[in-house]
């Protein structure tokens, strides 16, 4: 299992257990989410473009997002795998993606949704603004995020099950336990 999908609403621990997996499994973890925060630090264009979307909790325009993900899989970092943080997060990136697989003749080996109730969710992420001050975790924001998470990403979780790739996680509990629990929904195929 090396090229993976991590699905998830914002707060589910993607990011957090993307870098673990990726430890495990010898492959890169890539986060749209990392990579765009990046360039608002080094004060691209892209940066500036992205961080207007990020602030109101909305997601940056399919097309530049495609084209971010487009360049980063075509680093030679990826030839063995990898596990995507937080793409796809709509059908069109959905669409973009397979197109990208197939035109290197690979594809998904699964898709990982890690689960939390909404209340835990907003505890994680005002504790995450308390402590890294992110400018998109305001309780305003991160409402409006999973208001998006719920209308353009969610379905994405019913394409991915009727293509027999979906895996299913609980993100409650320790962090230690939770990668437990993905490592076994890989071993054993089943979630
Ligand atoms: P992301 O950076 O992907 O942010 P996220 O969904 O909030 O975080 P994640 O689920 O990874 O949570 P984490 O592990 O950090 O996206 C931010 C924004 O970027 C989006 O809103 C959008 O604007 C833009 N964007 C990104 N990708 C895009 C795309 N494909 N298309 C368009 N726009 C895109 O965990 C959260 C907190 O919980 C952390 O503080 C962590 O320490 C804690 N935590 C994790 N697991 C825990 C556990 N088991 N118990 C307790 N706390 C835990």
């Amino acid at each position: 299992m090396t090229r993976l999908v991590l699905l998830g609403p914002p707060g589910a621990g993607k990011g957090t257990q993307a870098s673990r997996l990726a430890e495990h499994l010898s492959v890169p973890a890539i986060s749209t989410g990392d990579i765009f925060r990046a360039n608002v630090a080094q004060g691209t264009d892209l940066g500036t473009l992205a961080k207007e979307y990020m602030d109101a909790g909305k997601y940056v325009p399919d097309t530049v997002t495609n084209g971010m993900v487009r360049s980063r899989l075509a680093e030679p970092d990826v030839e063995g795998g990898f596990i995507l943080d937080g793409y796809p997060r709509t059908t069109d990136q959905v669409r973009e993606l397979d197109a990208m697989l197939a035109e290197s003749g690979t594809q998904l080996d699964a898709v990982v949704q890690i689960t939390a109730d909404s209340d835990e969710l907003v505890r994680r992420l005002v504790q995450r603004a308390a402590i890294q001050g992110r400018s998109d975790d305001t309780e305003d924001v991160i409402r409006e995020r999973q208001r998006v998470y719920l209308e353009q990403t969610a379905p994405l979780v019913d394409v991915y099950q009727s293509r027999g790739l979906l895996r299913t996680v609980d993100g409650l509990g320790p962090i230690d336990e939770v990668t437990e629990r993905l490592l076994a929904a890989l071993e054993t195929g089943r979630s």
